[in-house]
């Protein structure tokens, strides 16, 4: 596919997504939604990538929706034609892991894209934040959902009714950030993480990040029978034979995926 919004690479066992619409501050449409589903299909079908990173650039992770094109329209158009949110999900459904590695602003879809992912490494630039009370609306694709189960309902009500931006520090301690890295370093140790997360086995990678996801949508009984399921599971596999037998005999496991 020849993208125009976005740069599509392969560094190794990573998929590796940049933004880039930066005249626009990376300014979320269609166009770009559409063209991250494509990538996501392609990175979940290649079974060397392992784990997928997605950036921006110094300036903007991404600004939210593209307020020019939203400003003309109607609720009709909103409804009917699912605005940017019509492909949204895809990033939920993704089976392997995914890091944003967020610098600058992360605002409105902006900071909802980074929160659909599965961690956040920020650069000590990073600004979060839901302005939407500003333009007039409310966060669309999740931030009324994801913020106050990432940092509770006290600062999500703050972010969100006041548009007030949060810094990279702030991030962390409310819980929202994994880890926080000076700007130039960014991208460099997400792809660094990326790589440590794929070089483990596939299919128990894609476990974890299920069950992990779990504890979000079920209740804790229902999420400890769901992992202690999946755990059972992982003994059908190959790679925990190879994984368990490495420690033993003192080697470095060789997983095959399977
Ligand atoms: N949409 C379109 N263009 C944008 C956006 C945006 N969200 N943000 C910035 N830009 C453009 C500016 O218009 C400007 O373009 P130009 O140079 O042609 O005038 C360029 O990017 C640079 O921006 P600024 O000159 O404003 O740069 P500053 O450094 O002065 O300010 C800010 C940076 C603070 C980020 C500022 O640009 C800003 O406040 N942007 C808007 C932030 C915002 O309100 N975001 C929320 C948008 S609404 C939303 O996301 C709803 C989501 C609903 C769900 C849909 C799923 C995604």
């Amino acid at each position: 596919m020849d993208y125009q919004n976005i740069i599509v690479e392969t560094r190794g066992k990573v998929g590796f997504i940049t933004l880039n619409r930066p005249k626009a501050l990376n300014a979320l449409n269609d166009a770009l939604v559409d063209e991250l589903g494509v990538a996501l299909d392609g990175f979940e079908a290649d079974e060397n990538i392992g784990c997928v990173v997605i950036t921006g650039s110094e300036k903007a992770f991404a600004a939210g929706a593209d307020i020019g094109m939203m400003a003309k329209f109607s609720y009709m158009d909103a409804y009917k034609g699912d605005y940017i949110t019509r492909n949204w999900e895809r990033l939920k459904t993704f089976r392997k892991p995914v890091i944003a590695a967020v610098a600058g602003f992360a605002l409105g879809g902006g900071c909802e894209l980074a929160m659909s992912c599965d961690m956040i490494f920020a650069a000590d630039t990073a600004k979060f934040g839901q302005p939407e009370v500003k333009l007039g609306t409310l966060p669309g694709a999740g931030g009324t959902q994801r913020l106050p189960r990432a940092v509770g309902k006290a600062k999500a009500m703050d972010l969100c009714l006041t548009a007030r931006m949060m810094d990279a520090a702030e991030a962390e301690k409310a819980g929202l950030v994994a880890r926080v890295i000076p700007a130039d370093k960014l991208v460099e140790e997400a792809l660094a993480a990326a790589a440590t997360i794929a070089s483990y086995s596939l299919p128990v990678i894609m476990m974890i990040k299920e069950s992990i996801n779990r504890s979000f949508e079920s209740g804790l009984n229902e999420g400890l029978l769901f992992e202690r399921r999946v755990f059972h599971s992982s003994f059908a596999l190959d790679d925990q034979k190879e994984g368990m037998a490495a420690f033993v005999e003192k080697r470095k496991a060789e997983f095959k995926n399977q």
